[in-house]
């Protein structure tokens, strides 16, 4: 859903805008020829975004980055993806931001200011992948429904805050505790107050976890306000959708946390594999918890041109939800044989690994390099799009680059 590039002619037919920019030598155009950008599409995105990210939807935002902008080992504010599911609130007063603890299991409910949880609470930074559970959803088939995110649904910035578990401690909870979950203050679709636009969590497990943050930093700045300024639960290594923004209400809960997007078949998977196009009752969809093992490939870019029997380096990262990557590979004759990268041990746990490797094409022609991880119990990415299922979720299939010789 891309926006008609804007052409503007003022009355006096003097000056010719397209996309507020003059148009010069606007005077030789021939009447009635138009513009190649009005015969095109032309991306809009958000100024404080990466002109090279890609747009998926504007209402909501859902913006993509491709792999080579995700090069980098700590992503840039600039190049992270956006996974809005309603709209983000448009001012945020900090200041006077309230973040409440209740629940079944809270018997005495409280509430935070920022500064207060900077005052009580020891600040931890951590670096934490977030994938979208539906990143890699465009290869299904039959398709699913949703943004048709490629592979550019997942990032590793830096995350500072106080831990969860500080905070829940502070507050005190009883035994009968199960599950958190969030509220934000983004606003439904629809406009209507009363609606929740999302309302996920995790179980007390990973709420404790040392890494579980309640963020109000990303990369040591202010959170950017699209990806939840001014606070946010940060729940790395796990579908993305558990990491709420703009959060202003943690709920501690006595069951499975039910909120909006909790139910149904809403970022679960079939319990057990199913075939392609199944209808799969609710009661068997199981929801997703740890993301699978996975790869990007982030130098050099499709469409790479390399010297004939010269080598070149290939890098990306590697990451396996709560594991640690134990190897990656990368293919340059279809999977036939595969040569083991150089990989190294994380920033920190649940933050991706860089690998890289040198790679030599010998003959002039087409090629693909392939990377593919491998988790610590053995799991492999496939080559293949794995496990259909309704949602489009979890495909972590390698990646795969085209690069030709000259
Ligand atoms: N409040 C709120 N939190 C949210 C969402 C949202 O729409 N509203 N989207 C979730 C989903 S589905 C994803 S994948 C991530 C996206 O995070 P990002 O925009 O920082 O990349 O935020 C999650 N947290
Ligand atoms: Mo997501």
């Amino acid at each position: 859903m891309k926006r008609r590039a804007f052409l503007t002619k003022s009355v006096a037919g003097a000056t010719t805008t397209m996309c507020g920019l003059p148009v010069v030598f606007s005077d030789n155009l021939p009447k009635g020829l138009q513009l190649i950008s009005e015969l095109s599409d032309v991306q809009d995105l958000p100024s404080d975004k990466h002109s090279g990210l890609t747009l998926l939807n504007d209402r909501p935002w859902n913006i993509e980055t491709p792999p080579h902008l995700l090069d980098d080992h700590i992503t840039p504010k600039d190049r992270i993806f956006i996974r809005n599911n309603g709209i983000a609130p448009e001012t945020v007063d900090s200041e006077h931001w309230e973040l409440i603890v209740e629940g079944e299991a809270v018997p005495n409910p409280k509430s935070f200011t920022i500064a207060q949880l900077k005052a009580n609470f020891r600040a931890y930074t951590y670096q934490l992948t977030l994938e979208c559970g539906g990143n890699g959803r465009s290869e299904f088939n039959p398709p699913a429904k949703g943004n048709q995110w490629t592979t550019g649904a997942v990032y590793a910035s830096q995350w500072t805050g106080v831990r969860l578990r500080d905070l829940l401690e502070a507050v005190g909870i009883n035994d009968n505790a199960v599950y958190v979950g969030y509220y934000g203050r983004d606003t439904h679709l629809s406009g209507d107050v009363n609606k929740t636009v999302i309302s996920r969590g995790v179980p007390m497990s990973k709420a404790m976890e040392d890494e579980t943050l309640i963020a109000y930093q990303l990369n040591g700045e202010d959170i950017p306000l699209m990806h939840g300024y001014p606070l946010r639960l940060v729940a790395g290594g796990w579908p993305a959708s558990a990491s709420g923004k703009w959060l202003h209400k943690i709920v501690v809960r006595d069951k499975v946390h039910d909120g909006s997007k909790m139910t149904g078949d809403a970022y679960r998977v079939p319990c057990e594999s199913v075939a392609p196009g199944s209808k799969v009752q609710d009661e068997n969809m199981c929801i997703i918890e740890s993301m699978p093992v996975k790869s990007l490939i982030t130098y050099p870019k499709t469409g790479a041109v390399v010297r004939q029997n010269q080598h070149f380096e290939v890098r990306g990262h590697a990451w396996a939800g709560d594991l640690e990557v134990s190897e990656v590979h990368v293919s340059i004759d279809f999977g036939a044989t595969w040569q083991k990268c150089k990989l190294d041990a994380p920033a920190n746990r649940l933050a991706w690994q860089h690998w890289k490797t040198e790679v030599t094409l010998d003959k002039p022609g087409y090629y693909e390099v392939w990377a593919r991880a491998t988790d610590p119990t053995g799991k492999m990415q496939p080559m293949i799009v794995p496990g259909w299922n309704p949602k489009g979720y979890l495909n972590n299939a390698c990646h795969r680059i085209a690069v030709k010789t000259s």
